[in-house]
């Protein structure tokens, strides 16, 4: 048998393309894309173990409702921990005082990806003495780590979570999720209702009604026919209603709380006399 010089250099070139495809394969895991399609990193958060790394669509946090994804990355191995059990706690360090905020718990996006999800409501901007910080805690098999970072939560021009008193004399977060982009037809609403426990603790609240009464200010306050208030499907969820827009521009959605026995505990009808509700959410499309 005779070999090529020619033979003999194919040969040597596959050997490196198959050892240069296993190095990258060990260095980006092969993760299923669908699960980080549509992801932006908002940034990493380092320990000494590993690199976490926080996504959202937009690639920041914002006031209000924030759908948040991350993934856990090996500092060692480079590849994305699998089996990690995940809890975050949001706080904001105030000159006088720190809290928390509503948020829910942290899952597994598929059993066989490495995408964690939740949200998290600021239901207030930072500023130049007092800001947000997301601790992480997370254990992968019986070790514990923990990893902390600033969150960046600027003011906002429009209104999408309300913090405010019921009648009950409890304090209440309302947030606005859904439609995040809003269509010139009846759209499907999403309003998240907590109730603030103290500090630490929000809540989700089960069985009440968020009348939903959208205006246009500008035209005459005009509203739109077919609006469905926000109710839950089971306790522990967000709300669901129908949001109808009838044109684009500024929209108030002037809102009110009804408890289970039917009593509203804020927020006022719209009349000839009164044009706005005490609580609001602002959208503009
Ligand atoms: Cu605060």
């Amino acid at each position: 048998m005779k070999f090529s010089f020619n033979t003999l250099f194919a040969l040597l070139a596959m050997a490196l393309l198959v050892i240069s495809c296993r190095t990258s394969d060990m260095d980006e895991p092969v993760i299923p894309t669908s699960e980080m399609e549509g992801l932006i990193k908002i940034k990493e958060v380092t320990n000494n173990t590993h690199i976490i790394e926080l996504y959202s669509k937009s690639g920041t946090t914002a006031l209000g409702y924030n759908d948040i994804k991350l993934r856990i990355r090996n500092k060692a191995t480079g590849t994305f921990e699998k089996n990690a059990v995940v809890n975050w706690m949001p706080l904001m360090h105030m000159t006088s005082m720190s809290h928390s905020c509503p948020k829910s718990l942290v899952k597994k996006v598929n059993p066989e990806g490495s995408l964690y999800s939740g949200f998290i409501v600021f239901q207030m901007p930072d500023n130049s003495s007092e800001y947000w910080d997301l601790k992480i805690d997370y254990t992968i098999g019986s070790t514990e780590y923990t990893a902390t970072t600033i969150i960046n939560v600027p003011a906002a021009g429009k209104r999408t979570v309300t913090s405010f008193m019921g009648s009950d004399n409890n304090r209440y977060i309302m947030a606005y999720v859904e439609p995040r982009t809003p269509e010139v037809k009846t759209n499907e609403m999403i309003i998240g209702v907590w109730k603030m426990q103290d500090m630490m603790s929000f809540p989700i609240v089960d069985g009440y009604t968020v009348k939903v009464d959208p205006r246009m200010p500008s035209m005459g306050n005009h509203s739109s026919p077919n609006n469905i208030p926000a109710s839950q499907n089971g306790p522990g969820n967000l709300y669901n209603g129908k949001l109808a827009l009838t044109m684009t521009g500024y929209w108030k959605l002037n809102l009110q709380l009804v408890n289970p026995d039917g009593i509203v505990l804020k927020g006022e009808e719209i009349t000839e006399t009164n044009p706005a509700s005490s609580i609001f959410f602002e959208i503009e499309f």
